[in-house]
């Protein structure tokens, strides 16, 4: 008899189309691979060095204003600049290129230096809730924009360049390679089906409940069955929205409260300051409609089995498909008791 529990497998990304490898007798094998550097000590609420704090000057001369709660910028080493000239490059189909307009922007969550999504108040994550609604709005009604990307890098690990609490917003022309995968799977769903791809998985997850890592009356947070990074969740609204612009009052309430909530448990596992990259999926700023879009936020974490051993992407990832050990259930089981 084949166990799901035990034995290898493979799940398909529903979202994405792609395959996920699943080995959970691998969990046992031992690890004298590289280790991560502890997290530092606690930060101080201000820091003088820090370009990001109230009052601060950035790199390029700019100084920050001394802000009371969230603080928007635009990025003074911006991957994307909108006054970028049209160019298109194509020799035999093979190298092809294409000039890229888009916007670049930095969001402070606070102006407390030494906070993160898991302890700031409720009521001051829905500041930020507010202010990406504000974002998203009012950078995809450029007419050159169709995509607007809210991400946040947290810890050292991931890339984050400062602790301050802070998210990135990459905009720009064409979609971007995740969000083509997404937007594909999503409309060919609804196509055949005539439903939306995300409400009737999230209905699955709830009454399965194996893989539900919290949830609220607007959203719902699970390890997706697909899960490719150890602790890997997904947040869902449960009504159908296609884009942060559609919440209501008390779902911006309900959002502020699953992300602390969600930020709060990834702490609480191997008590450290949890790292990752969260970021949210949801319709192109394009015009259309896009009924097909279900607005979700994901959470990619690299920590496995300790606060200083990380999952690699490497070798049969790189080269394959993406592999994992843990089952996205016993994640999910270990997140949920926490
Ligand atoms: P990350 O921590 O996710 O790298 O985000 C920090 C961003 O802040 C990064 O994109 C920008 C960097 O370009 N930045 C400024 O815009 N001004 C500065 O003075 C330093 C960093
Ligand atoms: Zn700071």
């Amino acid at each position: 008899m084949f166990d799901w529990k035990q034995d290898p497998h493979r799940r398909l990304n529903a979202l994405t189309g792609e395959w996920v490898l699943v080995s959970p007798h691998r969990t046992q094998r031992p690890w004298l691979g590289q280790v991560e550097p502890q997290a530092p000590a606690a930060q101080p609420e201000y820091d003088p060095e820090c370009y990001l704090c109230p009052g601060n000057a950035r790199a390029g001369g700019m100084r920050n204003p001394g802000y009371a709660s969230t603080f928007v910028f635009e990025n003074d080493f911006a991957a994307l600049k909108l006054a970028t000239p049209v160019a298109r490059f194509d020799r035999d189909g093979l190298l092809v290129a294409e000039s890229e307009p888009g916007i670049c922007r930095v969001l402070c969550f606070s102006p407390r230096h030494n906070l993160t999504m898991a302890n700031m108040a409720t009521a001051d994550l829905r500041l930020v809730v507010d202010a990406w609604v504000e974002q998203y709005v009012e950078i995809g009604s450029n007419p050159a924009i169709n995509y607007v990307l809210i991400f946040e890098n947290r810890g050292a690990m991931m890339g984050a360049s400062n602790p301050h609490p802070h998210c990135q917003i990459w905009s720009n022309s064409t979609l971007p390679n995740e969000v083509s995968k997404e937007q594909a799977c999503q409309a060919a769903w609804r196509e055949r089906r005539g439903n939306c791809m995300l409400c009737e998985y999230a209905e699955i997850e709830i009454s399965e409940g194996s893989r539900l890592v919290d949830e609220n009356q607007d959203f719902v947070a699970m390890v997706p069955f697909w899960a490719v990074w150890p602790f890997e969740t997904m947040v869902v609204s449960r009504r159908h929205l296609s884009g942060i612009d559609s919440l209501s009052d008390g779902e911006r309430d309900g959002l502020a409260d699953i992300l602390k909530r969600v930020t709060a448990r990834y702490d609480r596992l191997f008590g450290v300051s949890f790292p990752y990259t969260m970021g949210f999926h949801q319709r192109p700023t394009d015009g259309a409609e896009h009924p097909e879009w279900h607005l979700h936020a994901h959470f990619y974490p690299p920590l496995l089995r300790s606060a200083t051993v990380r999952k690699f992407m490497v070798g049969y990832e790189m080269l394959a498909a993406p592999q994992r050990d843990i089952t996205p259930e016993a994640a999910a089981e270990r997140l949920r008791a926490l």
